[in-house]
């Protein structure tokens, strides 16, 4: 709805004005679950053209908006219901704190007018969003709300990238404002940023690794938020260092390069003279940095500096444009190859041995099935460019170490915040936005508890993605290790064999469940061709302990 005042002067309503910067921002999808509070924002994209995706929990909303953001690298949006929509996403805004996803979250709000008079779902979410995002704010009219959806995508966008939270008035979204001057142009925002690390610390950097004989790359999710990928097989290539990826950097270089390892990791992290730490936190994953060896010298690279300080001593921080910065390194001192082969040639060995030593799990034919089993039968059918995503506990550690990835974007996780339930909503965006290629959830059956409603949502929209089940009637990474430290463990327990395959063939969805190894193939195959969300729901053995080194901390 728009009109025109006596001066023609075009007006709109505040909704539409949220919706005219979403458009402008390249956005196409808004993931919602509907509120009264949302109406006009609602009309305002259906005037604009941006298609609305209604989920079932906004948590998935959420989730979703985040998924958008991992696999597309721009802005996922989404929009919660005042309230309790607002808190039902919070999970979610969280996990974009910890993995850097750019994400821009709009909130419904109680109206201004009547602020503190006990509005139906009247709260005010901004101080408690506030340490989850980069931004949040409400705006004080309907003039002031496109300069502020514009500042949460700027926020959103700026390295390092994570959540922003804009929440609007019910009154101010239904009345009317003239639309200001464009901004500055958003296609000018890149997570990128544009220059490299500044030339003291390039050249510290630079001296390090020409003295390297045992280099090595740690790489994670700044280096893929960063469009680092192709710089950094450009440098590891031109000078001979092996990689390793962890996070959203998985596929920056493809899984069977020469330089790529995973297996080994612990020996050549703790073994390297020069580590370039690339975009990734020395968090839990990287020991607090213990995974390096005490004499390694720790030269990090990233878009930003760290929220957090580093737990040891580095010897050069370079921070700016990754791609930029990795040109810089690989060219300075000529460019020349390091004398690492026989560095190289030692790790490749203790990689193939470790592969060597999983071919018994992978050929495993028990019944339940072995994960390890399950897993090496998934992967003969996925394609190069497959996106595969992860829910669950230890059936997910599995996938953490076995699945091969090729091209950036293509596995994704919960990331450090670890939330269960991201998976559908992961998915789903996943799905819509590259809906030429296989998209698999590899879920827990603890996991689908809390967002399987979602095959619904995928069932209404025709997202045929395909859902792999481990399921082991457990929560068990959390059993195990309590039976480890207490000798039995407390509700750790789920129903075995449940049948979530006839859950979501009720949502309108294809499931089949299987017990056998040899069934998982012509499952999976079946799924993919049935055009519908699916569900392949596979019995795993409770028994089968995940050789896990940390867990908690
Ligand atoms: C929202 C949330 N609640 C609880 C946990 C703790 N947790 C981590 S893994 C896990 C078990 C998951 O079980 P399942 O999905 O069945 O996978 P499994 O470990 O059995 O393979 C639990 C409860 C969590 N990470 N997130
Ligand atoms: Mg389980």
């Amino acid at each position: 709805m728009s009109t025109e005042s006596a001066q023609e002067t075009q007006t709109y309503h505040g909704g539409r004005l949220v919706a005219r910067r979403l458009k402008a921002h390249g956005v196409s999808r808004l993931f919602t679950l509907s509120g009264g509070h949302l109406f006009s924002i609602y009309d305002g994209c259906r005037e604009e053209g941006i298609e609305l995706i209604d989920v079932r929990h906004e948590s998935t909303a959420a989730f979703a908006a985040e998924g958008w953001a991992k696999v597309t690298r721009e802005a996922g949006v989404c929009a919660l219901t005042a309230g309790p929509g607002v808190t039902n996403g919070m999970s979610a805004m969280a996990s974009a704190q910890a993995n850097h996803s750019p994400m821009v979250v709009l909130g419904g709000r109680a109206p201004a007018l009547r602020w503190g008079q006990g509005s139906l779902q009247e709260i005010d979410h901004v101080p408690f969003v506030r340490p989850l995002t980069k931004l949040a704010a409400t705006p004080e009219s309907t003039e002031e709300i496109p300069g502020l959806v514009d500042d949460a995508f700027a926020a959103a966008l700026a390295p390092h990238g994570g959540p922003t939270f804009v929440d609007f008035p019910l009154d101010y979204v239904f009345m009317e404002a003239a639309e200001p001057e464009p901004s500055p142009d958003p296609a000018g925002l890149v997570l990128a940023g544009t220059r490299g690390a500044d030339g003291a610390a390039l050249q510290r950097a630079a001296d390090l690794l020409a003295g390297a004989e045992r280099p090595v790359i740690m790489a994670g999710t700044d280096l893929y938020w960063g469009r680092g990928e192709e710089a950094l097989c450009a440098l590891a290539e031109r000078l001979r260092i092996p990689v390793f990826l962890n996070g959203l950097a998985r596929g920056c270089m493809a899984a069977d390069n020469e330089l790529f390892f995973s297996r080994a990791r612990s020996q050549a992290l703790k073994g390297a003279d020069v580590a370039l730490v690339i975009g990734v936190p020395m968090d839990f994953r990287l020991a607090f940095g213990a995974s390096f060896g005490e004499d390694t010298e720790l030269v990090v690279i990233d878009s930003a500096e760290s929220e957090r300080g580093h737990p040891r001593a580095v010897a050069a921080e370079c921070y700016g444009s990754i791609p930029g910065t990795l040109e810089d390194l690989a060219s300075a001192g000529g460019g020349q190859a390091l004398p690492s082969e026989d560095w190289i040639a030692e790790l490749r060995a203790t990689e193939n041995e470790r592969r060597e030593a999983e071919r018994a799990e992978f050929e495993d034919d028990r019944s339940p099935l072995h994960p390890m089993r399950l897993y090496g039968e998934v992967a003969k059918m996925l394609d190069r460019d497959a996106i595969v995503i992860g829910d669950g506990g230890d059936f997910v550690s599995y996938a953490g170490r076995v699945v091969n990835s090729y091209q950036p974007g293509c596995w994704l996780d919960p990331g450090p915040f670890g939330c269960l339930g991201t998976g559908p909503g992961y998915a789903l965006a996943a799905k819509l936005a590259r809906p030429d290629r296989q998209v698999v959830l590899m879920v827990g059956d603890g996991a689908f508890g809390f967002t399987g409603m979602e095959y619904d949502t995928l069932a209404r929209h025709g997202v045929n993605i395909v859902g792999v089940m481990g399921n082991n009637g457990i929560w068990a990474l959390e059993k195990h290790p309590m039976e480890f430290l207490y000798g039995y463990s407390v509700v750790a327990d789920l129903r075995p064999e449940t049948r979530y395959d006839l859950v979501v063939e009720a949502l309108g969805g294809h499931g089949e469940m299987v017990s056998r190894a040899e069934e998982v193939g012509p499952a999976i195959e079946r799924a993919f061709s049935s055009g519908k969300p699916a569900l392949v729901n596979v019995l795993t053995d409770p028994t089968v302990v995940y050789p896990r080194k940390s867990n908690l901390a």
